[in-house]
């Protein structure tokens, strides 16, 4: 997930930055070019990858009782969906909610234009009838601008655990952003998978036929197209280790030989040792516990939880 707009130069210092450090690091955010977010889509259709399917089932058992703390006193509300991707899940909300009358806008926000264009495209063939605000641009731009000018409640959602790719020191600093962003009468709705079978976690992020690897290697292929860099990349290895006394699953870029590495756009050669690390994501998993304690940081209070059949994933709602 992308939380901020980047540009080239902050690639560049980013990369310039992970890749001198020790140990060595680059931001997951980058894995998202063109190629990087098809090959998150394929994730999504794993098997292995639980997520997704969790927060499905959620909202399709669970579709009135969620809908109906969205529509509070009937006031009428915005639905604003951050980083809406096909708007799958959200659609089954939106048709039941449409089905029901509620006075509703679905807004879906992204910072990809061609994201925005396809869910507008399908919103306007499978659900005509729902009023769709769609917006292109930086998600606290978009917030703080609606806070100051739209004074209907609004319900801020943010699904698929996207949360997780932060570290909670991180996490918090969003969701205080997030409800700095609200009127006390908004809702904040967000997906959080949950600590399980440490086994579980790890197959969801090794899948056997190789996709999360392509992913995560997706980093250095896109350091030698947009950075001119000539890493060798079938001679890096997809790593995943999960700590279930954290509940932080971390992926790496193993070197598995002693090479060099140059990057003609940073004018910049990089020493690998055999197997030395590039951590590249983390994917935190929660407990009711820390989301209280993060959200709680934030100055926001959780008032519902819907969860799935298994207790794998949960959707919590937060006011200010
Ligand atoms: C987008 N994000 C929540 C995914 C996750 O589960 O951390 C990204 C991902 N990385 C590997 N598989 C999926």
């Amino acid at each position: 997930m992308d939380t901020s707009t980047t540009t080239d130069t902050d690639f560049e210092q980013d990369v310039r930055e992970g890749l001198t450090a020790f140990p060595k690091f680059l931001y997951s955010k980058y894995i998202y070019d063109a190629k990087g977010d098809a090959l998150f889509q394929q994730i999504m259709d794993l098997p292995e990858y639980y997520l997704t399917n969790c927060e499905l089932e959620i909202f399709q058992t669970q579709t009135a009782e969620i809908t109906a703390h969205f529509k509070g006193n009937g006031q009428g509300f915005d639905l604003i969906e951050l980083g809406a991707g096909d708007g799958k899940k959200t659609k089954i909300l939106l048709k039941h909610m449409q089905e029901m009358g509620y006075d509703f806008v679905y807004k879906p926000v992204d910072i990809s234009s061609n994201a925005i264009a396809d869910l507008s495209a399908s919103l306007q063939g499978e659900l005509p009838l729902v009023e769709t605000d769609p917006e292109v641009g930086e998600y606290f731009e978009v917030l703080d601008r609606l806070k100051a000018f739209d004074k209907r409640k609004k319900v801020i959602m943010m699904l698929g655990s996207n949360i997780g790719n932060l570290l909670h020191k991180r996490a918090i600093a969003f969701l205080s952003r997030m409800q700095e962003s609200m009127n006390p009468e908004d809702q904040l709705f967000m997906g959080f998978d949950q600590t399980k079978d440490p086994q579980v976690v790890l197959d969801a992020y090794n899948d056997p036929t190789g996709v999360t690897a392509a992913f995560n290697l997706n980093l250095l292929h896109r350091i030698n197209r947009e950075l001119g860099g000539n890493f060798a990349v079938d001679k890096f290895k997809h790593w995943e280790v999960y700590d279930p006394e954290t509940g932080t699953a971390k992926s790496y870029l193993l070197a598995t030989e002693a090479m060099e590495v140059h990057i003609g756009a940073l004018d910049l050669k990089i020493r690998f040792d055999q197997w030395e690390t590039i951590h590249t994501e983390i994917s935190q998993k929660y407990t009711d516990t820390v989301v209280d304690w993060i959200a709680g940081e934030a100055g926001l209070e959780r008032i519902a939880t819907f969860k799935d059949s298994r207790n794998y994933y949960k959707n919590y709602l937060f006011k200010k």
